[in-house]
């Protein structure tokens, strides 16, 4: 489809653009869903909507346990703990602040490892090259829904008796060798917020087909004395509610819709942006299956003539709230920055970086509102350089 809007960026900030998914499920479903609720006066722990939708989340996913709990950081907290795990645990410093975060929670020390310039995924060699004396657990994440080497990683992990587990908040509804992420690795973590690809509001799951880890996970989760084989001073109340699973099961029957709408978002971009230089695009091309769920491009600051902060300003000034996931990197963040991290890729990525508005509610005009403002900024490169250098933000 041609692009017809005039080459000059709209400022109309008062309808701002924002990178988060927001696939909400139509209010007439949740509003019957939550009449439900109602009548049976069950709002929470463990109830009928949490489990269907684990039952129907483990028949998606083609694995055989599923927890749902209340968010993917909390779910990643409870699984880690669950696990027992001390020590090191290699993680890629290219990651949100929760992948690390759940680690400091658990007990164990993270030691960052560096990633891959194409799939920004921690590889096997990244990962051996960061493993300690102490390391024992390796948490890689699928980023942008694009699947780690997990065969290579599951070699080190048996080769060096380590727990490998997956972060996979990004990777709902993708594979690996055409196998569905989840059951990978001792345990993967989803997350399900409201600008993720499944919206609960907040909420997540770990998956896994090892029992007696979905027994000790159960158990965490859950804060009530009845389960006696873990010590009562590691659980915690990590459950889902009765409201957040209504939504995650209205949100799942809606997921392949979503999904094809997102590619369908992501293509047009490419196609709107094919011919301005020095911007790229990741890919999601190839047998596996992606959620699309994030439109990534990479600025190269010579070939586009600014550099990616200063185009993050200038969108904002635009009305489009691009984001830098993820900046800073975590190696830079208080207070795992007391140490000297060798990462050379993830700094720059963290430099490069950025994701544009994408998802259900983001139209076709607002694509080319957002392409528009990028050939604008391209075209107009010297004067904003002057303008925008010495601001901060984005
Ligand atoms: N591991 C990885 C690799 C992750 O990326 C994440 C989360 C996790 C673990 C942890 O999962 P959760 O504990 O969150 O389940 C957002 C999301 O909150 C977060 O889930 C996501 N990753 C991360 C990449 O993005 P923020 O702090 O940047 O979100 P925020 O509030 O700035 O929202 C993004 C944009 O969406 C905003 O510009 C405004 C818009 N928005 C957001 C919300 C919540 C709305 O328009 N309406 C809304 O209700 O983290």
């Amino acid at each position: 489809m041609a692009n017809k809007t005039p080459m000059t960026a709209s400022s109309s900030n008062e309808n701002p653009l924002y990178v988060g998914q927001l696939n909400v499920p139509p209010k007439d479903k949740v509003l019957e869903a939550f009449n439900g609720i109602f009548d049976r006066q069950f709002y929470t722990n463990h109830g009928p909507l949490v489990a269907e939708f684990e039952r129907a989340l483990s028949e998606y996913l083609g694995v055989r346990h599923v927890i749902c709990m209340t968010n993917g950081t909390v779910a990643l907290m409870v699984a880690l703990k669950a696990i027992g795990a001390r020590g090191d645990a290699v993680v890629p410093a290219f990651t949100f602040p929760a992948t690390v975060q759940a680690l400091s929670y658990a007990g164990l020390t993270p030691v960052f490892c560096d990633v891959d310039p194409q799939t920004h995924n921690a590889t096997p060699e990244t990962v051996r090259r960061a493993l300690t004396p102490r390391t024992q657990v390796i948490l890689p994440v699928h980023l942008w829904g694009r699947a780690c080497d997990i065969d290579g990683l599951q070699d080190v992990a048996n080769e060096t008796g380590t727990s490998l587990v997956f972060d996979a908040a990004h990777a709902l509804g993708c594979t690996y060798k055409g196998r569905t992420i989840g059951e990978f690795g001792k345990f993967e973590a989803f997350s399900f917020h409201a600008t993720k690809i499944l919206n609960c509001t907040e909420g997540g799951c770990v998956t896994t087909n090892d029992d007696a880890v979905a027994d000790a996970i159960r158990t965490v989760r859950n804060f009530h004395e009845q389960q006696t084989f873990v010590d009562v001073s590691l659980r915690v109340n990590a459950k889902m509610s009765e409201a957040q699973a209504a939504m995650g099961l209205i949100s799942l029957a809606e997921l392949s819709d979503r999904i094809s709408q997102n590619k369908e978002r992501y293509h047009l971009y490419r196609e709107r942006l094919s011919a301005v230089s020095g911007l790229h695009f990741i890919d999601h091309a190839g047998s596996e299956a992606s959620n699309y769920q994030y439109v990534v491009l990479q600025v190269d600051a010579e070939g586009f003539g600014l550099d990616r902060d200063i185009l993050v300003r200038y969108l904002a000034e635009n009305g489009i709230l691009a984001r830098r996931y993820f900046y800073p990197g975590m190696h830079h963040a208080h207070p795992y920055e007391d140490r000297t991290w060798r990462l050379p890729i993830t700094d720059r990525l963290c430099e490069s970086i950025m994701q544009v508005p994408s998802g259900a509610m983001i139209s076709e005009a607002d694509i080319d509102r957002v392409c528009n403002a990028i050939r604008c900024a391209q075209r107009d490169a010297p004067t904003i350089r002057v303008r925008l250098a010495d601001k901060t933000g984005g």
